[in-house]
């Protein structure tokens, strides 16, 4: 996002580290629940996450150009096994520990869960992600209380049955809404707009036609005036246009992510970390060489 007299400071400060946004950044992400529809569980064995394994995911990401690594406990994939909230500690709480101390990255927790953001914070997470933006009861305390910037996602419905039958009037101006009314809610809960991240959160209750609706419309979504961070990596609209597995998605979300960008996303999360910071670096090597 360009410096402007709305947003003068092109970085944020997640924990002391220092997310560059004058330019469009990879978030990676770092699922760690054995279910995750885009990685199948992969660092699991037997009896848990196997933290060796993820730091060198993590490790591996941070040197394809991930400026954030997001990393999840919770799957919101419909049908999921709910997650209760010892497991998604146990999950998520030493690897944001090691990544602290081992890498010199972002961290970002994918939570809604207050105990989560409090424990992840204090082991130097630096951005909370909530796909339920701070509405779980004492999340937005919390959240406040951590100090952190924050990602807050529009999601209709609840993971389980979210993608029964989405409807909407307008999309893009009940997203826009919605994502309004919570930054008024973070502001009156002592988290200024300095920290905020807004996010439309692509498939979570929204059909194929929403999504498109909502990519066209991003521009509205700038107009909020935070920058925004969008997923598509994988995700089922890509499927639903082309009939690909999950590992076959690779070109059309970096499509998305390109098209994102141009539309004003600053943030793209993704499973695809090079391609992905290739392709954003050919956004930014546009930009720069302005109108
Ligand atoms: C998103 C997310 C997203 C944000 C997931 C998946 C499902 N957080 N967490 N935005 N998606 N902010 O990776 O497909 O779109 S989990």
């Amino acid at each position: 996002m360009p410096a402007t007299a709305d947003f003068p400071l092109p970085v944020l400060n997640c924990a002391g580290r220092a997310l560059d946004l004058s330019r469009p950044q990879v978030m990676g992400v770092l699922n760690t629940t054995p279910d995750s529809f885009s990685d199948g569980g992969s660092l699991y064995k037997q009896n848990g996450l196997d933290l060796e394994q993820a730091m060198a995911r993590a490790r591996l990401m941070c040197e394809q150009g991930a400026s954030i690594i997001d990393i999840g406990g919770e799957s919101t994939r419909p049908g999921a096994a709910p997650v209760t909230i010892e497991q998604e500690l146990e999950r998520v709480v030493p690897l944001v520990e090691r990544i602290a101390a081992e890498l010199e990255v972002v961290i970002s927790v994918d939570t809604s869960s207050p105990q989560v953001m409090t424990e992840a914070a204090a082991v130097g997470a630096g951005l909370i992600n909530d796909v339920r933006a701070l509405q779980r009861e004492g999340a937005l305390a919390a959240a406040a209380a951590t100090g952190l910037p924050v990602c807050l996602m529009h999601m209709q419905g609840q993971p389980d049955t979210m993608q029964q039958n989405p409807q909407y009037r307008d999309v893009s101006a009940e997203v826009s809404d919605f994502l309004r009314q919570r930054m008024s809610v973070c502001d009156l809960a002592g988290i200024p707009r300095e920290r905020l991240l807004l996010d439309p959160g692509f498939g979570f209750g929204k059909s194929l036609q929403h999504n498109l609706q909502l990519l066209r419309d991003l521009p509205q979504l700038r107009d909020l005036g935070q920058p925004l961070l969008v997923g598509m990596s994988r995700k089922s609209m890509i499927a639903k246009l082309l009939d690909r597995a999950v590992d076959e998605r690779l070109a059309a979300g970096l499509a998305l992510a390109v098209l994102a960008v141009e539309r004003g996303a600053w943030i793209i999360r993704t499973h695809d970390i090079q391609e992905t910071a290739d392709a954003l670096a050919m956004c930014s090597a546009l930009a720069e060489i302005g109108e």
